[in-house]
C-alpha cells in the first residue's frame, strides 16, 4: 500500500465522520451565505478540532470568501481545506536525527501507546538501515520491559534492559553507554507513565533528560509525548501537563485509526505549538507512520 493510501486507510473513521457531516453541508446547497458558515463550524467543533480553532478556521474563511468574491459552494470547500492545510504547517524544521547516536525520549501517560510506538520507530529505522537500541526505562511494571523486548526482536533492534524496580535513570546510563560503545545510530528510551504520584513521575523524567543531557552532550535529542487521539480533547489536557516539563520537541499521535475524531490532530499542533511527528494507524510494526500535514488534509477530503 502507499503512503497516501495507507493515511487514507488509517484514517477511515474520521473520514467517513467528517467526510459525512460536510457531505451534509454541501450537498444540493447552491449559495454561499452565513448559513453554510454555521454549518461548517458545526462540522469542525463535532471533529475535535476545538471551539476556538474552529472558530478561527471560519473567520479566515469568511475573509477568503469575501475577498475572492466566492460564490461556488464547491470553492469554499478547497479554501477550508488550504486553510486546514495552514492550521496545520507550523515554521518547524524537519525531523533530523543527524548525530551518532541521537537519542529520543519517550514519554506519556500509561496506556497511550508508548511502547507500541517505540517499537514501530525502531522498525522504520531499522528498515532505513539504522542501528537501533531501546532502553527500558519503564521499570515500574515488569511486564514493560518484557514488551519491549518482543518489540526489540520484531524490529531488529537492541535492548538495553534491568530488573523490575531498578531506577529508570541508571537504564538510561546505561543505554547511552551501550549506545555509543556500539556505535547505534539511533537510543529510543521507554518510559513509565505513572508513578506513585504525578510529581515522582515528573522528576523522574528531568531526571532521565539530566542524565541524557550529562552522557551524550552532543547528541541530537528529542523528546516525543505521546497522545493517543481517541481520547479527544482530553488528550490536550494531557499534553499541556507534560509539555510543561522539559523540552517535549514533537507529537506522536496514535490510535489515529480508533476514532472518528482525527480532527484532534489540528486541534494538538495549533495549541501546543509543538510539531506532530508521527501518527499511529494501527497495532502493526509498519503502523506509524510520518507526519505529513498536506497529505493528512488531502486525505481527510478524499470522497471514497
Ligand atoms: N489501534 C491502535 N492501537 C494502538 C496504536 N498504538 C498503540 N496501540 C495499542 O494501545 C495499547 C497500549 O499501548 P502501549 O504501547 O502498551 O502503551 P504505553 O502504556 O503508553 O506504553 C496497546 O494495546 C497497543 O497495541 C495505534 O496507533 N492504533
Ligand atoms: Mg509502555
Amino acid at each position: 500500500m502507499g503512503f497516501f493510501e495507507k493515511i487514507k486507510n488509517g484514517l477511515k473513521k474520521t473520514r467517513e465522520g467528517f467526510g459525512n457531516l460536510l457531505s451534509g453541508v454541501f450537498s444540493g446547497r447552491t449559495k454561499v451565505d452565513e448559513n453554510m458558515l454555521e454549518e461548517l463550524l458545526d462540522v469542525l467543533i463535532m471533529s475535535d478540532l476545538g471551539g476556538e480553532i474552529s472558530e478561527e478556521v471560519i473567520e479566515q474563511l469568511r475573509e477568503v470568501i469575501r475577498e475572492k468574491k466566492i460564490s461556488e459552494p464547491e470553492e469554499v470547500r478547497l479554501e477550508l481545506k488550504e486553510i486546514l492545510k495552514g492550521m496545520l504547517n507550523c515554521d518547524c524544521p524537519p525531523l533530523e536525527l543527524d548525530t551518532k547516536p541521537s537519542v529520543i525520549l519517550v514519554i506519556g501517560v500509561n496506556g497511550v501507546g508508548k511502547t507500541t510506538s517505540i517499537g514501530k520507530l525502531a522498525y522504520n529505522y531499522v528498515s532505513e538501515g539504522k542501528k537501533v537500541l531501546l532502553a527500558a526505562a519503564d521499570t515500574f511494571r515488569a511486564a514493560a520491559a518484557e514488551q519491549l523486548s518482543i518489540w526489540a526482536d520484531r524490529s531488529g533492534a537492541q535492548i538495553v534492559r534491568h530488573a523490575e524496580g531498578a531506577d529508570p535513570a541508571a537504564v538510561v546510563f546505561d543505554a547511552c553507554a551501550a549506545g555509543k560503545a556500539r556505535g547505534a545510530d539511533v537510543i529510543i528510551c521507554d518510559t513509565a507513565g505513572r508513578l506513585h504520584n504525578k510529581a515522582n513521575l515528573m522528576n523522574e523524567l528531568a531526571k532521565i533528560n539530566k542524565v541524557i543531557d550529562r552522557e551524550l552532550t552532543d547528541a541530537h535529542k528529542e523528546v516525543f509525548l505521546v497522545i493517543d487521539a481517541t481520547t479527544g480533547q482530553n488528550a490536550l489536557i494531557q499534553a499541556r501537563e507534560f509539555a510543561k516539563t522539559a523540552g517535549v520537541s514533537g507529537i506522536v499521535l496514535t490510535k489515529l485509526d480508533g476514532t472518528a475524531k482525527g480532527g484532534v490532530v489540528i486541534a494538538v499542533s495549533r495549541q501546543l505549538g509543538i510539531p506532530v511527528r508521527y501518527i499511529g494507524v494501527g497495532e502493526q510494526k509498519d503502523d506509524l507512520m510520518p507526519f505529513d500535514p498536506d497529505s493528512f488534509i488531502d486525505a481527510l477530503f478524499e470522497r471514497n
